[in-house]
């Protein structure tokens, strides 16, 4: 080979199309992929998500050799790991006498900033391609936010029909004459909901040895490490596409903010971990999604439901986090300061809607989208925890957590500490919003129908606590400003109540030791 282009794939970008890809052939090119300290520990990562990565990467190089590509695979225990992108990438360098280097950008801005330094860094070439395994580009992104002042996703998730052509007739109309069936699915869980489960994959050889590696080397990071199931290939990724399709799509609509105790997955689809990493493409879950609509498999709210979520909502954080990094990780406009609790990290509270959100997140490193918004995302927006150690959280314990979803959902959609750009008014809410959307309240040692006191609901006393320490940032705000009239109606005496239970509530919190979520 004369001297080679050096394709540096990340633990993110295990797709077949990936852009640095195209238009290579296997004679050309040396593949390079890195397992490294640095990323495995930047955050504390559940030990889940750090057995995905190392295992899918593994597996992709498996599978890129068998196709005749030369894949240079640094394992994280490999002689001389410099343990970062940029030591390894400098090392392969020289290793391979590489004559340019080829990458598809990253998807998180930290990354990308130590990309963006390798030309100066490093003694060849260095060629930044689009990430095209995102349906939007970051130009119409900018093209539909500049100038506006909410950034509303709806009227992007249009513009995102529009231009993938899903659910929309021939006449340029929506499906069903309406773009959004979001009313259509808030079904509180009924009694016997019998969702059937999400597949799981059984270890192979593979994923063994880097859950031996990850019970050695990252045994203190956060999350059970066993059993292990998520799909760690395309083929494994795909089974759990059709399994979802065939059997929890129909009612992946009305039951999408349902949440039952002891169970996480319910109707909804287990796919972001494999579009995260790159196992699945978006479009192709629309498209197939949009397929069983047409063939009278699922009805329009579910199917509707379902690709809002990836085309409006997926899409719309990646543009937004682009379009507002890095002042986003910064962002505090309620001027929250709480550290975070310590029963984040152990589970240990009375509160049973919290106990049950963390339990499912330490035992499968998932949880679904209305336990992470409307449980653990609203209890740290009205306690006030400091949007720095909320997002540390997520980052850590999800399986799917990237800094470009995750980021977006933590400051903008659950704590507002952007100001409001993302979402028009905070999602705060009482235990009533959780009594009527799960099973959690009847057997919780709280009573949720109590206002004030011991016995309370916490969530009712730092709800106001909530509206009242911010009411010359909210009330203004035409969704959430009618709130204060109700609560001058309640008179100095039930105010004085509410504030004195919310505080007693708040200094009872103990506050997590240093070290779970980052290395000290
Ligand atoms: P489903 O309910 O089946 O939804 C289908 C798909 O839609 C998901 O796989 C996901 O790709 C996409 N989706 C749905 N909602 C969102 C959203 N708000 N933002 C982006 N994509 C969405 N998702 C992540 O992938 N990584 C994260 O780090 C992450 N952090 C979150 C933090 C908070 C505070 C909140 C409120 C949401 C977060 N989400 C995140 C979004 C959502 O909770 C997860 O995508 C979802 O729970 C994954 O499970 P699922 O695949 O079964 O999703
Ligand atoms: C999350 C993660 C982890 C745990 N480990 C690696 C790794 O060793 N090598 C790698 O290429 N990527 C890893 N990742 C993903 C990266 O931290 C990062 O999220 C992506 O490169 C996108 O910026
Ligand atoms: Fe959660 Fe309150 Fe219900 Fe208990 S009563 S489960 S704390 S909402």
């Amino acid at each position: 080979m004369t001297r080679p282009v050096l394709v540096p794939i990340l633990g993110d970008q295990l797709s077949r199309n990936l852009s640095s890809l195209q238009g290579l052939s296997p004679g050309e090119a040396v593949i390079l992929m890195m397992e490294v300290w640095d990323e495995a520990t930047y955050v504390k990562h559940h030990k889940q998500k750090i057995v995905l990565i190392f295992s899918a990467m593994r597996h992709f190089a498996a599978e890129l050799r068998a196709e005749g590509w030369h894949v240079d695979y640094v394992a994280l225990d490999g002689a001389a790991n410099t343990g970062s992108f940029t030591g390894e990438v400098a090392r392969a360098c020289e290793r391979h006498g590489a004559s340019e280097i080829r990458i598809t950008e990253a998807s998180e801005w930290r990354v990308q900033q130590a990309i963006m330094e390798w030309e100066d860094r490093l003694p060849c070439p260095v060629s930044i391609l689009p990430n095209t395994r995102f349906i939007a580009t970051h130009a119409e992104f900018r093209a539909f936010a500049d100038g506006r002042k909410h950034l509303t996703m709806e009227y992007f998730y249009r513009e995102m029909r529009r231009k993938t052509g899903l659910l929309m007739r021939d006449d340029g109309k929506p499906e069903g004459d309406v773009w959004n069936l979001d009313a259509d699915n808030r079904e509180p869980p009924k009694g016997d909901m019998l969702a059937p489960p999400a597949p799981k994959f059984a270890p192979d050889t593979v994923t063994q040895e880097v859950v031996a590696l990850v019970a050695e080397r990252f045994a203190d990071h956060f999350g059970d490490l066993e059993p292990f199931g998520w799909p760690v290939t395309r083929a494994e990724a795909l089974e759990a596409a059709e399994a979802f399709f065939a059997r929890r799509l129909d009612l992946f609509g009305p039951y999408q903010d349902a949440m039952v105790h002891g169970k996480d997955d319910l109707y909804h689809s287990m796919l972001s971990t494999s579009l995260n990493i790159g196992l699945l493409d978006p479009l192709e879950l629309c498209r197939a999604a949009e397929a069983a609509y047409k063939s009278g498999k699922a009805p329009l709210n579910s199917v509707e439901g379902f690709i809002r979520q990836i085309i409006g909502w997926r899409e719309y954080v990646r543009g937004f986090y682009w379009y507002t990094m890095p002042g986003l990780a910064e962002a505090n406009e309620l001027a929250a300061h709480r550290p975070l609790p310590e029963f984040f990290w152990t589970g240990k509270t009375d509160m049973r809607c919290l106990s049950d959100c963390i339990r499912t997140t330490r035992e499968d490193a998932h949880a679904h989208h209305i336990q992470r918004l409307m449980v653990l995302g609203n209890f740290c927006l009205i306690a006030g925890i400091a949007p720095r150690e909320v997002q540390d959280w997520y980052l850590a314990v999800y399986a799917d957590a990237f800094d470009w979803v995750e980021l977006p959902n933590v400051s903008g959609m659950v704590l507002y500490a952007d100001g409001g750009r993302l979402a028009t008014k905070p999602y705060a809410a009482s235990g009533n919003y959780i009594n009527k959307m799960s099973d959690y309240c009847g057997k919780c040692r709280y009573k949720v129908a109590q206002k004030t006191g011991p016995n309370a609901c916490p969530f009712n006393p730092l709800y106001w606590h909530f509206m009242d320490r911010n009411r010359a940032r909210l009330e203004s705000n035409h969704r959430i400003g009618r709130i204060f009239a109700t609560w001058d109606r309640m008179g100095e005496a039930k105010q004085a109540e509410y504030l004195e239970s919310a505080e007693k509530f708040l200094d009872s919190l103990e506050p997590a030791r240093k070290g779970w979520a980052r290395v000290e």
